[in-house]
């Protein structure tokens, strides 16, 4: 455990991204220069490609089905583990990850209900690999996720699904917040002064900690 790899969570236009920022920036101002961040799914050329397959879907006459979408995301978040965040946590450098494994849980467990053996199987094996010191995950409802997200020019497969497709993939986010340990869970439909300042204290105590643990 190195307490430097940290993971962001929650509905499309939570603020994950936002917030991935301003974490980075904030230890940026506590001294601490050498962090990376992720954005899943993504991170490596293969990561990448998958990507856009992941987002956009395949042809209209060779349609992605779901679990062909679970294995490719695991796919993806095994090139970022291998070849991004174990060599920057080796090196010491903080990790910021906008989504890891509790995604998986949440969008293709929850959202597309895809058969939990599998699931259980590819999440085991990553987090036994690798799971974050600290999960902050930011809490919205699905009205308001599609809110912040509907004015996008493009919308991928995942903002144009339906309110119940998100209230099935954030029933899913509370429960594991709950039951997983170091997950702290943020009510994001605040103004994003107020969530930050909430993190940046939750950084605060971390970093007082991982220090004395040192
Ligand atoms: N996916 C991904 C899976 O299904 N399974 C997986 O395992 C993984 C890893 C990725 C998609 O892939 C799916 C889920 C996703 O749909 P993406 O484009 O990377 O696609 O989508 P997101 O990760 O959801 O990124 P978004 O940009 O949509 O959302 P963010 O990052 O949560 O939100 P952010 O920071 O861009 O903010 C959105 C807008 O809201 C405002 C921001 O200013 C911005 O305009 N905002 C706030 N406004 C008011 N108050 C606040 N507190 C605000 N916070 C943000």
């Amino acid at each position: 455990m190195s307490n430097k790899f940290i993971t962001i969570e929650g509905l499309d236009g939570a603020g994950k991204t936002t917030v991935v920022y301003r974490i980075t920036k904030y230890l940026n101002k506590c001294g601490i220069v050498n962090v990376v961040t992720t954005r899943e799914p993504g991170g490596t050329p293969v990561a990448d490609l998958l990507r856009v397959l992941i987002k956009y879907g395949g042809p209209i006459n060779d349609p992605i089905d779901s679990i062909s979408e679970l294995l490719m995301i695991y796919t993806a978040r095994f090139q970022l583990i291998k070849n991004v965040i174990k060599p920057a946590l080796s090196k010491g450098y903080w990790v910021i990850g906008d989504r890891y494994d509790l995604s998986s849980q949440a969008y293709q467990g929850g959202g597309r209900g895809v058969d939990m053996l599998l699931l259980h199987a590819l999440s085991n094996k990553v987090t036994s690999i690798l799971y974050p010191d600290l999960i902050f995950y930011l809490d919205i409802s699905p009205e308001l996720s599609i809110s912040r997200i509907k004015n996008r020019i493009m919308l991928d497969c995942f903002e144009q699904e339906s309110l119940i497709f998100f209230a099935r993939v954030r029933s899913c986010y509370k429960k594991l917040a709950s039951e997983k340990k170091n997950v702290i869970m943020i009510d994001a439909s605040q103004s994003l002064e107020k969530v930050s300042a909430i993190i940046y204290r939750y950084l605060d105590w971390w970093l007082i900690r991982s220090r004395r643990k040192l």
